[in-house]
């Protein structure tokens, strides 16, 4: 087994909506471990690195807009293959489109408002991780 780390967050919707302990459950029972957590408001610096790859694109500014009004919950997660596991649990970016039994799939139905972010890459769980915690917490990433 090779222990990876990857970051998740429940985003704004995901937290008015009083989902945090039902994720958290979830990402327990599965075996998964909480290395670090935090709950903070994200500025527009963060949103900008965090969706970097999105910037032009027409949904650019409302994804930020979004991701910034409120607070999120971001996590350091960790466990066997974890990047792939949590991109498993948490189901297809539209909602409508995720299985049953995801995250998504349970709980959300519209695109930008989603629920829950986890990287879905090694090298996005780094970067992501760089953004939100101190460095210590990147290795196995
Ligand atoms: P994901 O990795 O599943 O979160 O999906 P993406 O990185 O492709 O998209 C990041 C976020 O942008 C999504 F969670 C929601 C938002 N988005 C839209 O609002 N509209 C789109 O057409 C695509 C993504």
């Amino acid at each position: 087994m090779v222990a990876q780390r990857t970051f998740v967050m429940i985003k704004p919707d995901g937290v008015k909506r009083h989902l945090i302990g039902e994720i958290i459950s979830r990402l327990e029972k599965k075996g998964l471990n909480i290395v670090s957590m935090k709950m903070l408001k994200m500025s527009r610096e963060m949103a900008e690195r965090l969706y970097e790859e999105h910037k032009g694109k027409s949904f650019y500014e409302e994804l930020v807009s979004y991701i910034t009004s409120g607070q999120v919950v971001c996590m350091v997660i960790e466990g066997d293959e974890a990047v792939s596991v949590l991109r498993k649990m948490i189901g297809s970016t539209d909602p409508k489109d995720a299985m049953p039994g995801t995250i998504r799939g349970d709980f959300a139905l519209s695109k930008s408002e989603n629920v829950i972010h986890a990287s879905d890459s090694p090298e996005k769980a780094l970067k992501e991780i760089s953004i939100f915690f101190s460095e210590e917490l990147q290795i196995n990433a």
